[in-house]
Formats: C-alpha cells, structure tokens, sequence
C-alpha cells in the first residue's frame, strides 16, 4: 500500500483512512517491514496527512512530575525496578504542591503525575487521593496519573478527586514476551484496571515497547491488542538498557523502528492521542516523532527540576533541555502550535475530534 505508490495515490490512502478504511493484518506486516527510507518516508508522510486531517497544526503538551520512585515491583527493562540498588526519592506534600503551582504557568495542558509502584501510596491510597486533590487545587488543570496497577475501589476514588486520564502501558499483548518483562506481575490484572477506568469514565492511555525482543508478529499482536482497548491514547517507546538491570547489556535500537510504529498507530488510531516523548532522544526526538505522525509532546520538565524521567536521555548530560518553552520555540519552527486548553479538554471530556477540513488545494 506504499511501496511503489506515488504521491496521488499516498492522498488517497490517507483520504481513505480518513473515511474509516481498517488495516489488514497484512497491511501492518508490509508497513512495519519497511526498510528502504523513501518508503519510510512515505509512511510517515501518510500518517502526517491524517493526523492533520483531525488535529491541523496543533499540539497537546503534558508536563512529567515523577513524585516517587520508589517501588514493589520488578520490571525487567525498568532502572527503578526493586532490585536495582539506586538512590530513591519520594516528594513530601509540600514539594508536590510547590512543583504544581510552577506547572501552573508553564503553558501545559495536562499534569502527568507517576511513581513506581510505591507501597507507601499503594498500602493506603488514600495518601495518592491526597496528592491528587492537592495538584488539583494548585493547578485546576487536567491530571494523568501514571500510579501503576491501582484497584477498581481506588480508582474510582481518584476520578471522584480530579484524575482524568490513567497511563497503564501493556508494553506488549504477547504474553509470553509480558512474562518477560514485567516479571511477576499479572497480565490480566494490568489490562483489567485499564479497562475499568475506561468504562468509569477516565480517559486511558496503552502502551508497548520496541527492540525488547519484539518481532513483527509480536509487534502485530500488541497493535490489536491495544485495538481492542480502544485507548484515548496510544504510545510506543523504544527500550532503552538501563544500568543495573537484567537487560542491561541488550543492544539498544535505534528510533526506526519506533518511528514507524509510531505512524501505524496513526494509521490505527487515527484521531487519538499519540506522544513523542522527550524522555528517549529530547527535542531533536520529537521532532522526528512529531514528524512521523505524534501530536502530544510529553515528559516536559522545567530546566531547574531535578525529578527523574523513566528513561532519562538526559541522566548523564549537564543541561536539561526539555522545558515548555523550548519545545514551543521548536514547535513553531515546524509550523505547529500548541493547542489551546478548550481544545484539550473537549478530548478529556470525550467529545467526538472534530476533523480540520483539509482545503481540496492543499491535497
Ligand atoms: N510504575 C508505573 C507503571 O509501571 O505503570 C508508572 C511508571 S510507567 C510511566 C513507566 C513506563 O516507562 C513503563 O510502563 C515503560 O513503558 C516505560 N519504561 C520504563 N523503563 C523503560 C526503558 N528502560 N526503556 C523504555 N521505556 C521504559
Ligand atoms: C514520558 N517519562 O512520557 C514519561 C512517562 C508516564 N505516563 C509517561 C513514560 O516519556
Ligand atoms: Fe516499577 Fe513501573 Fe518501573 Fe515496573 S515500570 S519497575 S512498576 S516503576
């Protein structure tokens, strides 16, 4: 459907994507097959053309405030698994509250708040409602919590206190690969907290990671799988070895691979939310992330924050560059724009995207 496919006829896969067409099986396996760049750059010239259909130029951005990385738990791709003897921190309410009110005026629409799973919150989820209801009062913004697997009775409890959208990430639907990488943990119990929060009314994001021993026919069932969920949101996150773990030694990827998934999902997904994350290459990253179809920019944190990421590209660098301000300076040279705050919380309150209509000139 994009090798030997000219320019006219990529439109008209787009236009037909716009209208509702479904990628076969086939078609993902000839999609994420692509080696040769030109045809790459087909694919992501396609994913473009949709995403802009339904979101124009415009850009979502979530601010990362990584409160606790402590955790039970122990993910084999992951530097703050609980094996991993590495320096830990927790932010009392007062920091928290204080790095919600700088949030405040950094141009964001969304505030992601994550931990590891931290038994200090997950022994009594009442002291996260805290943390919830607190950030909300600083900020009046729309909040992601990223807390892990939480229960049906907690979860609820936060939407009631000013949770909106919850990050659980599959990282894949193969589940002898699942077993692998989140070592310990049920399968079930993970995609059924996703499930639950989407039908109390959260919006969801799903996720998977690529170059962990995903192949094509792995990385096909992970696409359905999340298709299944019919996320609000939908993400692909190269791995990348962290020290100390198991999969320390793995080779890393690099981006193409996550580069083309990133515009199959938009090819699956075609008006839903799709992150570049500053986490794994910075600003340069998303703008090739942008440019393969992604329309939210997250992992944003302001330059004198000293929280963590997950995967910290920045960990061993002297200045932090992902801040607002230098992702909308990057932004606007791109020709895009951040969004407005109506516009992100029409999504948030789950009416339909209303598509940009694409002047017949400009096909
Ligand atoms: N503890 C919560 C959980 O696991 O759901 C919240 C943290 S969650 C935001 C951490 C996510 O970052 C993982 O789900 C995974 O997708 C991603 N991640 C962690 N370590 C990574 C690595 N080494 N490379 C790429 N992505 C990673
Ligand atoms: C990111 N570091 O977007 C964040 C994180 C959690 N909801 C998101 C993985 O890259
Ligand atoms: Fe803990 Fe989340 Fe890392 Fe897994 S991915 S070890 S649950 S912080």
């Amino acid at each position: 459907m994009i090798k030997n496919t000219d320019r006219w006829d990529l439109d008209t896969v787009a236009q037909d994507i716009i209208r509702g067409h479904k990628l076969t099986d086939d078609d993902l396996r000839e999609l994420l097959s692509l080696t040769e760049e030109e045809d790459i750059e087909k694919l992501h010239y396609v994913a473009r053309k949709v995403r802009d259909h339904f979101f124009s130029n415009r850009v979502f951005l979530y601010s990362f405030v990584y409160f606790s990385t402590h955790c039970r738990n122990n993910c084999a791709f992951c530097y703050y698994n609980r094996c991993n003897d590495i320096e830990r921190y927790r932010l009392d309410m007062d920091e928290i509250r204080s790095i919600a009110r700088a949030v405040k005026n950094e141009n964001i629409h969304m505030v992601d708040l994550t931990m590891g799973e931290d038994p200090y919150f997950h022994n009594d989820p009442e002291r996260f409602v805290d943390v919830v209801r607190a950030v909300k009062e600083e900020t009046g913004l729309p909040i992601m919590i990223s807390p892990g697997v939480m229960d049906d009775e907690t979860l609820t409890r936060l939407h009631e206190n000013g949770a909106n959208f919850l990050a659980l990430y599959q990282e894949t639907h193969d589940k002898d690969l699942y077993q692998k990488l989140r070592v310990g943990q049920s399968f079930n119990e993970r995609n059924h907290a996703r499930e639950f929060a989407k039908n109390i009314g959260y919006c969801v994001e799903d996720g998977i990671l690529t170059g962990v021993g995903n192949d094509i026919a792995s990385t096909i069932k992970s696409l359905r799988g999340m298709e299944k969920g019919q996320p609000d949101m939908v993400r692909v996150m190269t791995f990348v070895p962290q020290e100390g773990t198991p999969l320390e030694k793995v080779d890393q990827e690099s981006s193409l691979s996550e580069l083309k998934i990133i515009s199959v999902l938009r090819l699956m997904f075609p008006d839903r939310l799709i992150p570049a994350s500053l986490d794994l290459e910075g600003i340069d990253g998303m703008v090739h992330r942008l440019n393969a179809g992604a329309n939210v920019v997250t992992s944003i944190i302001s330059s004198d924050s000293s929280l963590e990421g997950v995967v910290n590209y920045d960990r061993e660098l002297e200045e932090r560059d992902r801040d607002s301000r230098s992702v909308i300076k990057r932004l606007r040279t791109m020709g895009m724009e951040p969004a407005s705050q109506a516009e992100f919380n029409r999504i948030i309150e789950k009416q339909p995207v209303k598509p940009v209509r694409i002047p017949v000139a400009a096909l």
